[in-house]
């Protein structure tokens, strides 16, 4: 028996924002899985912004993807047929399978998704590689304590909103960069961050002086651009930075030049870090997605998905990142089980 499947490819390398005639859509006929393997439905895929830089050619700290390869990314599914020994039919997994509705998987390529009280989509937002990027990243790097000061970039979004939450839980003072009202009510209101700052429409400077009077001690970096270059001048004395993410250039068809405005490190003795998810291993992983997963059964920290239904606006979601429309994770709702 064969299975009717659909994938989306890139079809061209994105010039600035991506758009729909950079993706194609390809019908394939997967065959039965072979021993040790499982057929694989997908119900959730999750779109990210690691996914443009994918799409760019030349070096990176993952290879690019080819013209006609199937889109990269992570998803959560339903085992339809199983030749496998440890996975069972009907058990949900996580797996690397890309931007397709089906897939086929050795059982050793994939998580099994344990019984859980909180909704297999959380395991690609809050409880999964966001959600460990936002640990590991404030945790480790940031190293934060009880009255320091806090901000965040991109704040209402996967990583950011669990940044700005964990430092709460840490007894900072935390303020979150956002780029409309109902953003910045949000992190404020349902959070519990001290301070919002919309960027698009509020002078950042100022309002950074007003909301940080002694200087930033941690910055998470979600974005770049202008953002980091004011904060970056609002470093308090042994101020951390965490380079999580440069959103605001992956769409730049020019490289920027810079930073140029790393005397202000000199001048507080403060630390900038890059950081990639993929370095803490699985025992940290481990112990961090059991805290946020208590956390989040406690009411301690909050989530927000934001579900696009049907595989076929894959492409147009996607953009959405980068205008700044999605609010929460952005997943796409591809099968119901
Ligand atoms: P997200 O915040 O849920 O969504 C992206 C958000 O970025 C948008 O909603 C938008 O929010 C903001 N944005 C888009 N263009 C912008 C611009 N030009 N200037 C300022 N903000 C802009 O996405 P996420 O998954 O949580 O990822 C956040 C960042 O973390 C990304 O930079 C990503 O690459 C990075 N990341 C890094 C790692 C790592 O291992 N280093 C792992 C995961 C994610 P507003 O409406 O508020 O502008
Ligand atoms: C990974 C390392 C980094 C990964 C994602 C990222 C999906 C994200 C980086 C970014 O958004 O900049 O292994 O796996």
């Amino acid at each position: 028996m064969t299975t009717d499947n659909q994938y989306w490819a890139m079809s061209s390398h994105p010039e600035g924002m991506p758009n729909k005639e950079n993706f194609k859509l390809v019908s394939e006929k997967l065959d039965e899985p072979q021993f040790g393997q499982i057929l694989i439905k997908t119900l959730y895929l999750t779109l990210d912004p690691y996914m443009r830089g994918r799409m760019r050619p030349g070096p990176s700290y993952a290879p690019g993807l080819k013209i006609d390869e199937i889109m990269t990314g992570e998803i959560v599914g339903i085992v339809e047929i199983s030749n496998s020994k440890k996975i069972p039919i009907g058990s949900f997994v996580r797996s690397r399978s890309g931007w397709t509705k089906y897939s086929i998987k050795s059982d050793s390529e994939v998580t099994v998704l344990e019984n859980s009280s909180h909704s297999i989509s959380t395991s690609l937002g809050v409880l999964g590689m966001p959600g460990l990027t936002a640990y590991h990243g404030l945790l480790e790097i940031g190293k934060p304590k009880a009255g320091e000061t806090l901000v965040v970039s991109a704040a209402s979004g996967a990583v950011g909103a669990l940044v700005g939450q964990i430092a709460k839980i840490n007894g900072c003072r935390v303020v979150g960069t956002v780029g409309n009202d109902i953003k910045a009510r949000y992190i404020k209101e349902e959070l519990g961050f001290d301070f919002a700052i919309n960027y698009k429409t509020e002078n950042i400077e100022k309002k950074i002086k007003e909301f940080c009077p002694n200087g930033i001690d941690i910055y998470f970096d979600n974005v770049g651009g202008e953002i980091t270059d004011i904060i970056l001048n609002n470093l308090a004395y042994k101020a951390r930075v965490i380079v999580c993410g440069q959103i605001s250039l992956y769409n730049a068809t020019k490289q920027p030049i810079g930073p140029r405005n790393l005397w202000s490190l000199i001048r507080t003795q403060s630390k900038i870090e890059g950081m990639l998810v993929s370095e803490y291993g699985d025992k940290k992983n481990k112990v961090a997605i059991d805290r946020i997963s208590k956390w989040i059964s406690d009411g301690k920290v909050k989530y927000k998905e934001d579900i696009v239904e049907g595989f076929e606006n894959a492409p147009s979601a996607f953009e959405r990142l980068f205008t700044g429309e999605n609010f929460g994770k952005l997943l796409i709702k591809v099968s119901s089980v």
